[in-house]
């Protein structure tokens, strides 16, 4: 008897991310129960994002977070969701969330805390009550070996992105998508909301080499750099060959666009953020992990972006974060 013309497989992520474990001998399996806690987080998450307009969710609360930025509610909600499917995890140690101006020191290294989980739990959430795509961003990193205790939670977090374990995101829009990589390629899920597990789409995606699309805010010109406003305004020539501009104003939207399609993303030094907007340990490391694990670059317009030693929790970097050539374009305006 033949076997039966299968159609294609049912994977999900946690059986993807258990099967790449098992590539890797004497790999604990702990990878993949904290990647299943952030996915039981997200898929938590999209529930409440699902429903913004109807579960009293929108809006935002009094005050702002470390970052000064007015909280809507729905980060509320995210940072503590993703603090309650991980923090009870035994293997975490450390979590640091962009809502929070300390990190949240759940177990100790000497205590058996392995892992750091670092994330911005809602991602662009300005655009929540007008319906635009969202997401969170998360990295992963081990525990520093034989620092003392007494050095407290800092070394461990303040470490360069090459050192990350794994990084994703998942970014809630017409569909929820959640792309990670462990350092073995970038795969790609979709969650079926019919039976609310996330379903690979996709493994290995890589990122076109060229793009003619560049995602920037055009509206900070004025204050850029004067090699990216060269690049911006040789984009808009004839001879450039016919660039678009897409910018959503969300990051993981933003960048979820150029890992597929290819282009560049820029966030630069401008006046209003001289060190740029974005976040080095919870939004431009993990990306940049996902962009080289795809055959990207990305860079802060100097160095290499996962080289970068962080000296803060919550330090910003300038950003461009896209297909090889195009980066390289760039940085021949730029340098
Ligand atoms: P601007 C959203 O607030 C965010 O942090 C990122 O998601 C996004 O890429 C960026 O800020 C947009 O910043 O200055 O263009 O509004």
């Amino acid at each position: 008897m033949t076997a039966k013309n299968l159609t294609r497989p049912i994977i999900t992520m946690i059986q993807h991310v258990t099967e790449a474990q098992r590539e890797f001998p004497g790999a604990s399996g702990d990878l993949s129960w904290i990647l299943s806690g952030i996915e039981l987080a997200t898929r938590i998450i999209q529930s409440y994002v699902r429903r913004a307009g109807i579960g009293n969710v929108l809006g935002t609360l009094d005050g702002t977070n470390v970052q000064g930025e007015v909280v809507q509610k729905l980060d509320v909600v995210a940072n503590e969701t993703i603090m309650r499917c991980l923090g009870y995890r035994e293997i975490v140690g450390i979590m640091l969330s962009e809502e929070d101006d300390e990190p949240n020191v759940v177990k100790s290294p000497g205590a058996g805390g392995k892992y750091i989980v670092l994330f911005d739990p809602l991602d662009g959430s300005s655009n929540i009550d007008v319906n635009v795509s969202i997401g969170t961003i998360f990295s992963v990193l081990r525990c520093c070996e034989g620092v003392p205790e007494a050095k407290g939670p800092m070394p461990h977090i303040l470490q360069c992105g090459t050192e990350q374990v794994a990084a994703g995101y998942v970014v809630y829009g017409s569909s929820t998508v959640m792309v990670y990589t462990t350092g073995d390629g970038v795969h790609l899920f979709t969650l079926d909301p019919s039976i609310g597990t996330f379903v690979l789409q996709q493994e290995n995606v890589r990122m076109p080499e060229k793009g003619r699309t560049y995602s920037v805010n055009e509206a900070y010109f004025a204050t850029f750099p004067v090699g990216v406003q060269k690049y911006l305004s040789w984009a808009k020539t004839k001879e450039a060959g016919g660039y678009g501009l897409r910018y959503i104003g969300s990051l993981v939207a933003d960048f979820h666009r150029t890992l597929l399609k290819g282009g560049v993303f820029l966030y630069p030094p401008t006046a209003k953020n001289p060190e740029g907007k974005l976040r080095l340990l919870y939004e431009a490391n993990p990306l940049a992990m996902i962009a080289e694990q795809a055959g990207g670059v990305a860079t802060d317009f100097r160095g290499r972006i996962l080289e970068k030693r962080p000296e803060a929790l919550h330090e910003r970097t300038p950003l461009l974060i896209g297909s090889a050539g195009e980066v390289a374009r760039v940085m021949k305006f730029v340098s």
